[in-house]
């Protein structure tokens, strides 16, 4: 259970705890298989890390990320959109519902900031850091970078998505970037994950 983690720094250090809602864990309208057994190490990870920040899938009713706002589509096929493609999934984290809520035993009294996204009606945000037209900032990279953070570790689901591009946009930033796998579920769809492995390590993230 204790994972392995180099020496932490809680001045330079930041763990990023992706989307533990009760919608991506089994049961929830988009579950990832054992989104729920992170949980614990998310949370004795963050014991460790003097700075975390959690992240929240939060759409709005309607959003154009869910096949229900496309007649003729079904979940998980893919479309384009303005900003590229779109793999639509089921409504899922719609704001104040109880699926959008963390996991309960998701320990959240660590976290200085919470980073809602997603909340733009026409599109889709898998990073913390950027919106899918990998432009429209979050604002996080700002913060991150105002705090004297340097080094960016990521636990979460789900690691082929949200992991994924968070990752990724935390290295174009200049991040040094560690995923912590073990304590990340993936979809896998179509390969996803293979490709986010692949995707990442290009990137220079480290995969502990
Ligand atoms: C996610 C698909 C849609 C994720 C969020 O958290 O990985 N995946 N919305
Ligand atoms: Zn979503």
């Amino acid at each position: 259970m204790a994972l392995a983690l180099p020496p932490i720094d809680s001045a330079t250090d930041v763990l990023l705890v992706i989307d533990i809602q009760n919608d991506f864990c089994p049961g929830g309208a988009l579950a990832v298989a054992g989104g729920n057994e992170i949980v614990t190490m998310a949370n004795a990870l963050m014991a460790r890390f003097g700075r975390v920040v959690l992240t929240q899938d939060w759409h709005p009713a309607g959003h154009r990320s869910f096949a229900s706002a496309h007649p003729g589509h079904a979940a998980f096929d893919r479309i384009q959109m303005p900003y590229g493609g779109q793999t639509l999934w089921p409504d899922h984290c719609v704001q104040g519902t109880a699926g959008a809520a963390f996991h309960p035993e998701l320990d959240t009294r660590a976290a200085s900031l919470i980073v809602r996204k997603g909340m733009d009606a026409a599109i889709d945000s898998y990073s913390a850091f950027f919106e899918n037209d990998r432009r429209t900032a979050t604002g996080l990279g700002g913060c991150l970078r105002e705090l004297g953070v340097r080094r960016v570790f990521l636990c979460g689901l789900a690691t082929d998505y949200c992991v994924k591009y968070s990752a990724l946009d935390a290295r174009r930033l200049g991040f040094e970037v560690v995923v912590l796998l073990e304590a990340c579920r993936a979809i896998d769809l179509n390969g996803s994950l293979a490709d986010a492995l692949t995707d990442m390590r290009q990137a220079g993230v480290s995969l502990a």
